[in-house]
């Protein structure tokens, strides 16, 4: 079994997509291990975007991340990494395909509702910055 790391964006809290969101998960088969809506700190953001750090878009990234409340979640299944991420659809949602959460709720790269884990080494690190693992089930 493989855990990742599985959030909503401040976007799709917003948008009242939470539902709609954790349903597809849910109907997908696959397992929801932890769970919390939070509100990300200028400090975690740093931590959790470390690879953008240098990047132009990080400020506005760092910005919207910390805007209003995320779901974050531990998600576990065969494959999961790789499942989660073609249910998410690409970064940009003009490139997602429709049926993809990107692809059905988002129109830009910059407010694409959902996060998932890129790797089985982000999925560690990511789980590991968002949870205890007492709060893990
Ligand atoms: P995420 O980490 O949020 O799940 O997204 P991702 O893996 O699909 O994409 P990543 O390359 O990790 O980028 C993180 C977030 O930064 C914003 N971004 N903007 N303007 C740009 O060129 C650009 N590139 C990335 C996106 O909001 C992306 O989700
Ligand atoms: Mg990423």
């Amino acid at each position: 079994m493989e855990q990742t790391f599985f959030m909503i964006k401040p976007d799709g809290t917003r948008r009242n997509l939470v539902g709609e969101i954790i349903s597809r998960i849910e109907k997908k088969g696959l397992e929801i291990k932890a769970m919390k809506m939070m509100q990300i700190s200028n400090r975690l953001a740093k931590k959790h975007y470390a690879e953008h750090i240098d990047k132009p878009f990080f400020s506005d990234l760092k910005e919207f991340i910390t805007s209003g409340p995320v779901v974050a979640m531990v998600v576990e299944g065969p494959g999961a990494i790789k499942i989660v991420r073609r249910m998410m659809g690409q970064t940009d949602p003009a490139e997602s395909t429709p049926g993809s959460i990107r692809g059905d709720y988002a129109l830009s790269i910059d407010r694409n509702v959902v996060h998932g884990s890129d790797s089985p080494e982000s999925a560690e690190r990511e789980i590991d910055l968002f949870f205890s693992e007492d709060e893990i089930i």
